[in-house]
């Protein structure tokens, strides 16, 4: 099948066979999980529409941007400050990494025992069938996990890759090295960009990200209402398309979405029945088109009222302080603000703890499920501390292990639909 933008597939140099079965597997999974929802607001037309166009339209958009001199980075992970990028007059894009496609090729290069996420992100890039990395002119990594760390070194044999050290650590030493790191980003950042970064840009570009952080946030609060005025399917891809969509437009139509919830909440009505199990999902960050387990969790009777995860509350939690003018003074807030991430890979972390408890009750959720994708050991590790901070507060807990595979959704249904009912 013919499409309007073949021409750029081939330019971009993807494997145009295999792109095409990845968009007819993301149309299906669409219509199956989405659009077969009822009671959408009229917001959701927007989703409805970045989805269709997510290899097509903004992808136009990012190579006319290249073609005006713009770069684009990608990332894979919350811990890349996107105001040092948008301050150079680039765009940030965060990569998905939540298919299977792609995992052969993958696995001839990595140990099969590597969680999907990363398994996905590089056998997108082995097989051709990524737009958003083909047209990256740079990819940042991070040392987070050591998959990922590891990872990197082989994927920057097949894109230009640059690696933020991450601390493991939150001591005075781990906030200066990660000062140096935010500093040796900026020069990494004006050196591709060829844009020095002036403390007037900065403050432009922290208000942008601010901006669209605070509209997610009232977006979450939206949710703490009963009956739910949202799926966690339509927030998830909320959180999902804020990664790659331009961020202005993104805010105005989140905003505008948000108007509309803040109606329903007001005249009482909802998505699910008021009396439906109220769940907080909890752990790994779930990139398109991962909705499995929401899919599964939304067609058992419950519905999802917040993501504990980097696609989700994690990576908005937090703003900039914008009270700095001086570039030293908004590159400390930056640092600040990027170090209270309360990623797994951090030892000890209980921040984290405490933020799910917190989290579980502001949203009134009944129960939280920790999701863990296979073979990831920072949140399979720390799923145990979870329970315990969990059982403390007498909320109950599901813990679930999974990849990105279709084999295990009748068992997930059926141990999902027995921890529903013990909440009703
Ligand atoms: S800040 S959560 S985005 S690292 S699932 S690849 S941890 S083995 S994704 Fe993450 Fe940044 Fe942390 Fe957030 Fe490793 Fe686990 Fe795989 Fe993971």
């Amino acid at each position: 099948m013919t499409t309007p933008y073949d021409d750029m597939w081939e330019k971009l140099n993807l494997d145009l066979a295999a792109h095409e079965g990845l968009l007819q597997v993301l149309g299906k999974f669409y219509g199956d999980i989405y659009l077969s929802q009822s009671g959408r607001l009229k917001g959701m037309e927007y989703l409805d529409f970045v989805l269709s166009e997510v290899h097509g339209l903004r992808i136009r958009e990012l190579q006319e941007a290249k073609a005006r001199g713009q770069k684009v980075i990608g990332t894979f992970c919350v811990f890349v400050p996107e105001e040092l990028t948008l301050a150079a007059d680039a765009i940030q894009v965060g990569l998905c990494a939540g298919a299977e496609i792609g995992k052969e090729a993958a696995e001839k290069i990595l140990p099969r025992n590597t969680c999907a996420l990363i398994k996905s992100f590089v056998g997108f890039k082995l097989a051709r069938l990524c737009p958003y990395i083909e047209s990256c002119d740079l990819i940042v990594g991070e040392t987070t996990c050591d998959g990922k760390k590891k990872a990197y070194e082989i994927f920057a044999d097949y894109a230009p890759v640059y690696v933020m050290e991450i601390p493991q650590m939150k001591q005075a030493c781990d906030s200066n090295l990660w000062k140096a790191e935010i500093a040796r980003f900026k020069d990494e950042i004006e050196r591709v960009t060829g844009h020095t970064i002036t403390a007037a840009k900065l403050k432009e570009a922290i208000k942008l990200v601010n901006a669209r952080r605070t509209v997610l946030q009232r977006l979450n609060r939206l949710r703490a209402a009963a009956p739910a005025p949202i799926s966690g399917r339509d927030a998830l891809l909320i959180n999902q398309i804020s990664f790659y969509d331009d961020p202005v437009r993104f805010t105005a139509k989140i905003g505008e979405l948000c108007d509309e919830l803040e109606e329903s909440v007001k005249a009482g009505q909802g998505i699910a029945p008021q009396d439906a199990p109220r769940l907080l999902l909890s752990g790994c960050p779930m990139a398109v088109p991962n909705w499995k387990l929401p899919f599964v969790v939304e067609s058992s009777g419950a519905v999802i009222v917040g993501e504990e995860s980097c696609i989700g509350t994690r990576n908005i939690r937090d703003l900039v302080d914008e009270s700095g003018d001086t570039l030293e003074a908004m590159l400390e807030a930056i640092a600040d603000r990027y170090l209270r991430i309360d990623c797994a890979c951090f030892t000890p972390n209980p921040e984290r703890l405490k933020h799910i408890v917190d989290l579980a009750r502001d949203l009134k959720a009944d129960g939280v499920i920790h999701y863990g994708l296979s073979f990831c050991q920072p949140y399979a590790m720390e799923a145990f501390k979870v329970e315990k901070a969990l059982q403390d507060a007498g909320i109950p807990l599901l813990n679930i292990e999974t990849d990105y595979s279709m084999e295990d959704v009748e068992q997930l249904k059926t141990r999902v639909e027995a921890f529903v009912e013990m909440l009703h």
